[in-house]
């Protein structure tokens, strides 16, 4: 019996051992697209700024390890009470029913495992807290469905972003439901401080490569900042279910290098903070040339969705109520 059972622990082990091995394999071999999902992929999408970073070494390297080390513990404990304990192995119950050092110990350790991860975790909120001085500021407003977007230093009047429709991308091989007819283009390694807000229901503004989500709430101005430090185009989501079109409107941003971003400047009529506004001068030829499609796209407006001035039936207490607390289904 007592050979058979240890028989079947090293086997268990090998199994482990084995799906383990499988696992971090699979993570290893998969080259992650930047800025979009992997097909397959089984990790986090890579951060391009200092803090996703941060976060993707707080969940790989801190709480990963956690996780892992204590669902085994109570896995094994389950294993062994279970063998050891069930009523053939252990006819005679012991009938004492309280042990004092295991229930201190099993208060403790737990509280002393949340502090050690708090420590890294407030850390990582300080440091999303902190932000440096903006080199630039955007303001994204959620709509149903589709997102606004306004350059105040430039002097850049909001611009509608809608979703790309899907023989447009596909003509342009950009993926369907991430790519969007009016990008957000911002310089390479500078603070950006994106000023979020709702118009309508709430909704979020999520760039999972620059690690960000920001509630976008009617009545309130969320803020939150990145700073990206590689080239690319990088894709985020709507994060709070907003309505029927929420699958629809996601979020493009372009990371470009400094002259290419004055150049997309330029073409949007905007100028550089503190200078006089430039002529907007033939704005549709450059700024077709900045984001590489159809000077008409500028205007476009999903026909899905209804303009903004249109009235229409919503949710009247989310669109009037700037309440926080509102109930909303994530
Ligand atoms: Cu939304």
């Amino acid at each position: 019996m007592k050979s058979s059972f240890h028989g079947l622990r090293t086997r268990a082990a090998g199994a482990l051992a084995g799906a383990a091995t499988a696992f971090w394999g699979a993570a290893a071999m998969a080259a992650d697209k930047y800025g979009q999902p992997t097909d397959g992929a089984i990790d986090l999408q890579p951060g391009v700024t200092p803090l996703r970073e941060h976060a993707i070494w707080f969940h790989n390297v801190i709480l990963l390890p956690i996780i892992t080390i204590i669902t085994l513990f109570v896995a094994a404990l389950l294993i062994w009470v279970i063998v050891r304990y069930n009523k053939r192995a252990n006819p005679v119950p012991a009938k004492f029913s309280h042990n004092t050092a295991i229930e201190v110990a099993w208060t403790l350790i737990p509280v002393l495992i949340l502090v050690g991860i708090s420590i890294f975790s407030f850390r990582l909120l300080f440091a999303y807290n902190d932000m440096p001085k903006p080199d630039l500021t955007i303001k994204a407003t959620g709509y149903q469905w589709y997102w606004g977007y306004e350059y105040p230093d430039q002097k850049i009047g909001e611009f509608i972003s809608n979703v790309l429709p899907e023989d447009q991308a596909k003509a342009k091989g950009e993926p369907y439901k991430l790519a969007v007819t009016e990008p957000l283009v911002v310089p390479i390694n500078k603070v950006v401080r994106v000023q979020v807000t709702g118009a309508d229901v709430i909704h979020a503004f999520a760039v999972p490569s620059f690690g960000i989500i920001t509630d976008a709430v009617p009545g309130r101005l969320n803020e939150t900042w990145f700073k990206a430090d590689r080239l690319g185009t990088y894709y985020g989501n709507c994060r709070e279910l907003c309505g029927v079109d929420h699958a629809f409107m996601p979020i493009e941003v372009r990371v470009v290098t400094q002259a290419e971003f004055d150049a997309w400047v330029a073409g949007k009529g905007g100028s550089k903070p503190g200078a006089a506004p430039a002529a907007p001068a033939a704005p549709a030829a450059a700024d077709a040339a900045a984001s590489g499609q159809p000077a008409a796209a500028t205007a476009q407006v999903n026909p899905a969705a209804p303009p903004p001035a249109t009235p229409e039936p919503k949710a009247p207490a989310a669109a009037t109520t700037p309440a926080p607390s509102a109930p909303a289904a994530k």
